[in-house]
């Protein structure tokens, strides 16, 4: 494998580095985390979608480290010989004698080990005091202690000074984990994390400054015609609309065609995603809906992961029971056209009163009697274990959402992941995002966050905050979010109440929109793709690799032109169709057009226009990463 050269183009204000040779095939690099094929949350999306770009760069001298899972070993990975003889000889060793270091290394190429979180956290600081040549990186997705005072309603961001850290660890009995993941980040040549605000508080809660930070990316999957992904938005919409016709079955007085989906999904920590400030929101919209009496009725889906004993009885019956009525639909169907075409060969226009006998009618009247319900549908489609104590299904009971007819709001709370399998609502996450109108993600402690961004790359509008680390990077190189799809809450500066009120507000104007408008803007979103795509954001880690070589081999690797003036930060200009000042709006924009159709706006011409004005920041790094 040859060198290759990098000439890199910054996105946020990293420094330039142009002409460097990194020579990989001198090199190993090993990556080491406890969600290496282990889904844990996020850090596993992190490893698995960087993993083309880092092969595409490092070949054979990338290795992977997690756990050994049987399952996850014989569903994800294919058993291989060892590559080379340094990870022959290493491997060898390993299983020969346990975990003891040897030797191995001594004029052998020269080795980067990574590690993430403080799981992975002893093999760094066991490296280091073991004085192994290695240059080490360490990450961290979240500070152990930032999560639990979040999570125990701190006030936390205003506060970041002040918390005795050391004692906050003991009294939350947390002090051994947040020591190793302490003593990880400073042994560290380079200490990275995924968000300047994560920077933030890494400084204060581990007392060290990251070197560099490394915001997280997706591949994204670009389709030839443009119009694919709006095509993916309308099947998976169908699909999803099904469900709702089994769910709400006895209660379908809304009209489907003008009912939006919005969903929150992720890890069940209720205050860190959100959850509380989203409830609160949706109580206040239903109200908004009523008063305005809006004919638009919002279906919002939780997906979080609680302890349930498996799907309740009233969600089952409701899929049967569209099914049952599908089947019925199917027959009458079957009989009529057979009578329909007897009739028409015999060259008679049958009495159309009288095609379908007293049967027929009395199998449709037995369907529709199976309909009638003497409660509401469910709220939630599980048998949750800590029904009572539950903080989503309290809070729904305080606020009163309980799908009652003259609710605008519908609350579906789906406690387990999606599955495609599933019998109730048989989708794969994926199809499930592309399928649905808004994702809101209004999160207090999200160190990045990578639902917004999933939807993003999917061309799906969403909410997040200012306090993510997803919806920073998106404030800092994106001129108006909110014009490509990117509502950003204020969690920072305001009070919890006004932050609710915006998020009410971002979600009453999106019920406004038209769909003419909608489908503008999801063209707009997924516009916006480029910007989280790994194929760029990977060049923070290689900035990340190539600064640990220099500070562990200083003699080898130099990098003394990092010390260059600081690049500008690129930012992603208003969508070109948008006008510089509200009064100067036009009818063509996604905010200001009331028809469902609009003949004056073009959206190739705009998308062009958009490609025209990012050129310049895009191409070069691209180029020549790929
Ligand atoms: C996509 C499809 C259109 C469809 C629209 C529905 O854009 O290509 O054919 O009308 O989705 O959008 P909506 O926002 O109403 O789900
Ligand atoms: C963390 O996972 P989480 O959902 O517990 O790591 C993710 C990957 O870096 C990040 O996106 C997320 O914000 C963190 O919180």
């Amino acid at each position: 494998r040859l060198s290759r050269s990098l000439s890199i183009t910054s996105l946020s204000g990293l420094p330039l580095w142009e002409e460097e040779s990194l020579p990989v095939q001198d090199l190993l690099l090993f990556e080491v985390s406890w969600e290496v094929t282990n889904k844990v949350g996020g850090i596993y999306t992190v490893i698995q979608t960087k993993a083309k770009i880092t092969v595409d760069e490092w070949g054979e001298n990338y290795i992977m480290m997690g756990p050994y899972y049987e399952h996850n070993f014989k569903t994800q990975v294919e058993k291989c010989e060892p590559p080379n003889q340094a990870i022959k000889a290493a491997m060898d060793s390993l299983i020969n004698n346990g975990c003891q270091l040897t030797d191995q290394l001594q004029d052998k190429p020269s080795v980067i080990a990574h590690f993430h979180e403080w799981q992975a956290g002893s093999g760094l600081v066991l490296s280091r005091s073991r004085k192994i040549p290695l240059a080490t990186v360490f990450t961290t997705h979240a500070t152990l202690l930032g999560r639990y005072l979040c999570a125990g309603n701190a006030d936390f961001y205003n506060n970041l000074d002040k918390f005795n850290i050391d004692q906050e660890a003991g009294e939350r009995q947390i002090y051994h984990r947040y020591c190793l993941e302490r003593a990880a980040v400073h042994c560290a040549h380079v200490f990275t994390t995924v968000s300047q605000i994560t920077a933030v508080e890494a400084n204060h809660m581990l007392h060290r400054q990251p070197d560099v930070v490394t915001p997280n990316g997706l591949n994204v999957r670009k389709f030839s015609a443009m119009h694919e992904f709006q095509n993916m938005h309308s099947m998976n919409k169908a699909k999803i609309q099904e469900f709702v016709r089994g769910h709400f079955y006895g209660h379908l007085d809304f009209n489907l065609e003008k009912t939006l989906f919005f969903f929150i999904a992720g890890r069940y920590e209720f205050s860190n995603k959100g959850a509380d400030l989203f409830l609160e929101s949706l109580s206040r919209l239903n109200y908004l809906l009523r008063v305005h009496k809006s004919d638009v009725t919002v279906v919002v889906f939780f997906i979080m992961p609680a302890k349930t004993n498996n799907f309740n009885v009233e969600s089952l019956k409701g899929q049967a029971v569209r099914k049952q009525l599908w089947d019925t639909a199917q027959s009458v169907k079957e009989k009529f056209g057979k009578r329909l075409y007897e009739s028409l060969l015999r060259g008679e226009i049958p009495d159309m009163s009288k095609i379908l006998d007293r049967d027929d009618f009395t199998i449709m009247k037995r369907a529709i009697y199976a309909t009638q319900r003497h409660s509401f549908p469910p709220v939630t489609t599980h048998n949750m274990l800590d029904d009572s104590t539950d903080p989503i299904l309290s809070n729904i009971r305080r606020i009163g959402l309980f799908n009652g007819r003259n609710d605008r709001v519908k609350i579906v709370f789906h406690p387990e992941f999606l599955s495609s399998t599933s019998p109730l609502l048989p989708m794969d996450y994926e199809e499930f995002v592309r399928g649905c109108h808004l994702g809101v993600f209004p999160s207090y402690y999200e160190p990045w966050g990578y639902t917004p961004g999933e939807c993003t790359v999917m061309g799906i509008p969403s909410v997040t905050t200012n306090l993510s680390g997803f919806g920073c990077f998106m404030e800092e190189h994106v001129s108006d979010p909110s014009e490509y799809g990117i509502y950003i809450v204020d969690r920072r500066f305001r009070s919890a109440d006004e932050s609710c009120n915006q998020l009410t507000q971002f979600m009453f104007s999106f019920c406004q929109q038209s769909r003419r408008q909608r489908i503008i803007q999801r063209n707009r979103t997924e516009r916006l793709s480029d910007l989280l795509d790994w194929r760029y954001l990977g060049r923070f880690y290689m900035h990340a690799r190539h600064l640990a070589l220099s500070r562990s081999f200083p003699g080898k690797f130099k990098m003394d032109h990092l010390n260059l003036a600081p690049t500008q930060g690129f930012r992603y200009p208003r969508p070109a169709s948008v006008p510089p000042s509200p009064s100067a709006s036009l009818h063509s924009t996604p905010h200001h057009s009331d028809e469902e159709d609009d003949d004056t706006y073009d959206e190739e011409e705009e998308a062009e226009r958009d490609r025209q004005n990012i050129k310049a920041p895009f191409t070069l790094g691209a180029e020549e990463i790929s």
